[in-house]
C-alpha cells in the first residue's frame, strides 16, 4: 500500500460537474477538515456537502467515499462532484495539497488499483484504452479488454502450460522411475493446441489496431481525376476544393470517417504529375507521397472517360510499388461506360464510381470496412495493444522453437524450459512479473485523473 495520498481532477474539459479524485490513506481526514464538520461518511453514499475554504464556502457539492479496499484503487477514496468552475476546481485541488496530498502522476490511480490487485494489466490498458475509443468499434476492443475477457483467455492458455509444465517436472523429480512416462508425441500434441490458440490470438492484431488507430486510406491520382470529389462524397459535405483546373488541390486534407461504428482516415492529395508548375506544387506531390506511404490501404482514382496518360500509366506503377491493399475508382462514371485498363489491374478491386450521382460509393465504404472485417477470433476477441502483442509473439516464439527446433525425444527438461519461458511472457502480458520501471512507463501513457 502506498503512503501517500494522491489527488487530481479526474473529469476532462467543459460541463458542468467536475470530479475530483482523493486516493490514500488520509482521504477521509481531509475530507472531514474541508466539511468544517464532524460528520460521518457512510461509503458508497452520495452526500451534498458544504466544502469550506477556510472560513468561507467554496462549494456546495456532491462528495461520495469509498473504504478500502472498496474502491477503483483499493485505497480509501474521497470523490468530489463539484461545480465545474475553473477556479472551484484548482482551488479545491490546492487545499487538498495544502491539507497533505500531492498531485498524481498520470495513471496513479490506475496503477495503484493494479497493485492493489484490483484489476490486471490487461484490464488497465483496457480502461485506457476505452477512454481513447473514439467509435463503437474501437469502444468495444477495449471494453474485451477491460471486463476481463482477454485476461481469461490468457490465463487459460497459461493454465494449459502450467499444467503440462507441472506433469513434466513432477517426473523429473520422480528419480525411482515410478510414474508413466509422458510420450513426446502428448508433449507436442499440447504444445500444438496451445500455440494454435496463441497464434489465433496474435493473427487479431493488425486489424485490433486498425480498428483502434482507423483505417488510413490515401486517396491518390493524377490531376482532375476526382480525388477531392470523392472525398468529398464520401464524407457528405464539401471538405475540399472541387474545380475544373487541374492541380486544384496543394496540400493533403485529412478527414475522419465513421462507416458502421468503424473508424476510417481519408487523406486527400494533390495529384502527381510529372512537372510542377510551382515549388507549392512540388512540395504537395511530395506530400502525397508521404500519405500514400503511411496509407493502409489506397484508393487510385481514375477518370474513366480518358484513356490513362503515360503519366497516369506510371504513376499506377508507382502505387503498385507501394504493397498496400489498392482500390482502382473508375471515377465519373456517369459520364462514360467505357472502361480503360491499367496494367496488371485484375490484381486489385476495380469499382466503377461516379462522385456526381454517388454511384458505387455504398460499394466503396463496403470495402473499406471489409478491410477491418477480418481476423477475429471466434469469439469476437482481439489485441490491437503492441506491447501485449510483442509478449504473446515471444511466448510463441518458445513454443515454436520447442516444436521446430527440437529433436524428437529432447526430453522433458528441455521442453520444460521452453514452456517456463513461455510462461513467463505470459505473466508478463498480464503484469504478474512485469518489472516496476517498465509499469511507470506503461501507466504514464494513461491520462491525468485515471
Ligand atoms: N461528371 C463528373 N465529373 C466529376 C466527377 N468527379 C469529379 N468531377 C469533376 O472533375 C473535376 C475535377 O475534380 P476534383 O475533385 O477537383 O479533382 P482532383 O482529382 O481533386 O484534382 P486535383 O486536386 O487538381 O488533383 C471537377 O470539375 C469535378 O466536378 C464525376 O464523378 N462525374
Ligand atoms: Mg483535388
Amino acid at each position: 500500500m502506498e503512503n501517500s495520498t494522491i489527488c487530481a481532477l479526474a473529469s476532462g474539459m467543459g460541463g458542468a460537474v467536475a470530479l475530483v479524485r482523493l486516493s490514500g490513506p488520509q482521504a477521509l481526514s481531509i475530507l472531514k477538515h474541508l466539511v468544517c464538520a464532524e460528520r460521518e461518511f457512510e461509503p458508497r453514499k452520495q452526500i451534498f456537502c458544504t466544502i469550506y475554504d477556510g472560513k468561507t464556502i467554496l462549494d456546495k457539492a456532491l462528495v461520495t467515499y469509498f473504504q478500502a479496499p472498496h474502491s477503483f484503487t483499493g485505497e480509501e477514496v474521497v470523490e468530489f462532484a463539484l461545480h465545474a468552475s475553473p477556479y472551484i476546481k484548482g482551488r479545491l485541488l490546492e487545499l487538498l495539497c495544502q491539507l497533505g496530498a500531492v498531485p498524481a502522476k498520470r495513471g496513479e490511480f490506475s496503477q495503484r488499483a493494479f497493485l492493489n490487485g484490483k484489476m490486471d494489466l490487461l484490464e488497465a490498458q483496457g480502461l485506457c484504452d476505452l477512454i481513447a475509443a473514439g467509435n463503437k468499434s474501437a469502444h468495444d476492443l477495449a471494453m474485451g479488454s477491460l471486463d476481463g475477457k482477454l485476461s481469461e483467455r490468457v490465463n487459460e492458455l497459461k493454465q494449459q502450460l502450467s499444467t503440462l509444465l507441472a506433469q513434466i517436472e513432477v517426473r523429473l523429480d520422480d528419480v525411482d522411475e515410478e510414474m508413466t512416462p509422458l510420450t513426446d508425441e502428448f508433449i507436442r500434441a499440447e504444445l500444438t493446441n496451445t500455440l494454435s490458440r496463441m497464434r489465433a490470438l496474435t493473427d487479431t492484431f493488425s486489424v485490433g489496431r486498425l480498428i483502434k488507430d482507423g483505417l488510413k486510406v490515401a486517396i491518390v491520382g493524377v490531376p482532375n481525376s476526382g480525388k477531392s470529389s470523392l472525398l468529398n462524397a464520401l464524407l457528405g459535405f464539401d471538405r475540399a476544393i472541387v474545380a475544373d483546373a487541374c492541380g486544384t488541390t496543394r496540400d493533403t486534407v485529412e478527414e475522419t470517417l465513421e462507416i458502421d461504428g468503424q473508424k476510417v482516415i481519408l487523406t486527400d492529395t494533390a495529384g502527381i504529375r510529372d512537372h510542377a508548375l510551382d515549388p507549392a506544387e512540388q512540395e504537395g506531390m511530395r506530400r502525397s507521397r508521404c500519405a500514400m506511404e503511411k496509407a493502409n490501404v489506397i484508393l487510385f482514382v481514375q477518370d474513366t472517360s480518358r484513356k490513362p496518360s503515360a503519366e497516369e500509366l506510371a504513376l499506377f506503377e508507382e502505387v503498385k510499388q507501394q504493397k498496400k491493399r489498392i482500390y482502382i475508382i473508375r471515377n465519373k462514371s456517369d459520364k462514360s461506360t467505357s472502361i480503360h485498363k491499367l496494367p496488371e489491374e485484375e490484381l486489385f478491386t476495380a469499382l466503377a464510381v461516379s462522385c456526381k450521382t454517388g454511384e458505387g460509393l455504398d460499394s466503396l465504404k463496403k470495402c473499406l470496412i471489409g478491410e477491418l472485417d477480418h481476423a477475429q477470433t471466434a469469439d469476437g476477441l482481439m489485441i490491437s495493444n503492441l506491447r501485449h502483442y510483442e509478449s504473446l509473439l515471444r511466448a510463441q516464439t518458445e513454443l515454436e522453437s520447442a516444436l521446430l527446433q527440437l529433436p524428437e525425444d529432447a526430453g522433458g527438461e528441455i521442453y520444460a524450459e521452453h514452456i517456463r519461458g513461455a510462461l513467463m511472457y505470459l505473466k508478463d502480458l498480464i503484469g504478474e512479473v512485469t518489472p516496476d520501471d517498465i509499469l511507470g512507463i506503461i501507466f504514464s501513457q494513461f491520462c491525468m485523473g485515471k
